[in-house]
């Protein structure tokens, strides 16, 4: 990596945020000569649970009951100048705690492992293979689709045949997929991260006429899902982001045209629903890792590092 490059620069030299591609783009398949097999207890996820990507993969991974199968280890909720950090034992950070399995203090200890060169930047998701004692990929689109089907033989019964990019619907979510990435899900982050007045503008304009667009695909759908009744991969890769939004992208990346809970009816009942009554949406956000992370890693936002307090709470109960 370049001696000018800085983890925590991240804006471009025009003040536009442009998201790297991911380096690790191997596959687990059950097709007979992959090198990647399914098998239980060979892989592991390395997460922060403040990451809306990494916390797709958690979803999927619990959505398809997986957590026998497919262990993880959650970083620090801090992001330095290092990159991720595992939290030590003695620093008693809740739901996250030292590298088990390899050792390792950093994240990018992980990807220095297995490429010594490796110039990419050091993010989560990782999808580890204990047995190559590799990285099978890094993109956590990617790795979301390889739970849907190719764990099939190893899942108990309730759990085979749950395809959240079932053929008859791939055609709508990667359609969803595309301008819900690119003004949504990384929408915020390039408001966030603009470093122009017309870079931020330009971007938090997209993010809220996409919102809109949401709520309404959401006002027609026959529901409670995006397409419809069918819990798709459009819904577990819109939430992340939706449940972010009140509690940090509102204030802390200046997404504050609106707010989710009092202008957004039909994603706030959306939203809640996924939540609280689906666990795997509710056990893998972890409120304090996402706060605390995004106003305390981004001084260049935020110098002081004060966490906002509101809004209370986090989240509204079903009957607001
Ligand atoms: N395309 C990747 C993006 C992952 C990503 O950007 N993760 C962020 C955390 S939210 C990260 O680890 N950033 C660290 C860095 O860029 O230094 C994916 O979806 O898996």
């Amino acid at each position: 990596m370049s001696t000018d490059f800085k983890i925590t620069s991240w804006a471009s030299k025009d003040g536009e945020f442009r998201r790297q591609a991911s380096s690790f783009r191997d596959h687990i398949s059950s097709a007979p000569d992959a090198q990647f097999q399914p098998e239980k207890g060979r892989y592991h996820l390395y997460v922060s649970y403040a990451c809306p990507w990494a916390t797709r993969t958690l979803i999927v991974r619990q959505l398809k009951g997986l957590q026998d199968i497919i262990s993880f280890s959650v970083v620090h909720w801090h992001l330095g100048e290092k990159g991720w950090r595992f939290a030590e034992t003695d620093e008693n950070i809740p739901d996250a705690g030292p590298d088990d399995l390899n050792g390792a203090k950093f994240i990018r200890d992980i990807y220095f492992s297995v490429n010594p060169d490796y110039t990419g930047r050091f993010t989560v998701p990782v999808l580890w293979d204990k047995k190559l004692k590799t990285i099978v990929n890094n993109e956590s689109s990617e790795i979301i689709r390889m739970l849907y089907t190719d764990f099939d033989g190893l899942v108990a019964d309730e759990y085979k045949n749950l395809n959240f990019y079932a053929p008859e619907y791939a055609k709508q979510i990667d359609e969803m997929n595309d301008w819900i990435y690119d003004t949504i899900n990384n929408g915020v982050y390039k408001s966030g991260f603009a470093s122009t007045q017309e870079a931020y503008e330009k971007n938090v304009l997209r993010l809220f006429e996409a919102l809109d667009r949401v709520e309404d695909i959401l006002k027609k759908s026959d529901g409670p899902y995006l397409l419809g009744k069918t819990l798709t991969e459009a819904d577990i890769r819109l939430f992340p982001t939706i449940i972010r939004f009140d509690p940090v992208y509102v204030q802390h990346f200046k997404c504050n045209i609106k707010m989710i809970r009092h202008d957004y009816p039909v994603i706030h009942k959306w939203m809640q629903h996924l939540y609280w009554d689906i666990p795997a949406f509710k056990d893998t956000c972890n409120f304090e890792h996402i706060k605390k992370h995004y106003t305390k890693s981004h001084t260049q936002i935020n110098p002081f590092s004060i966490t906002p307090v509101g809004p209370v709470p986090d989240i509204l109960p079903k009957s607001e």
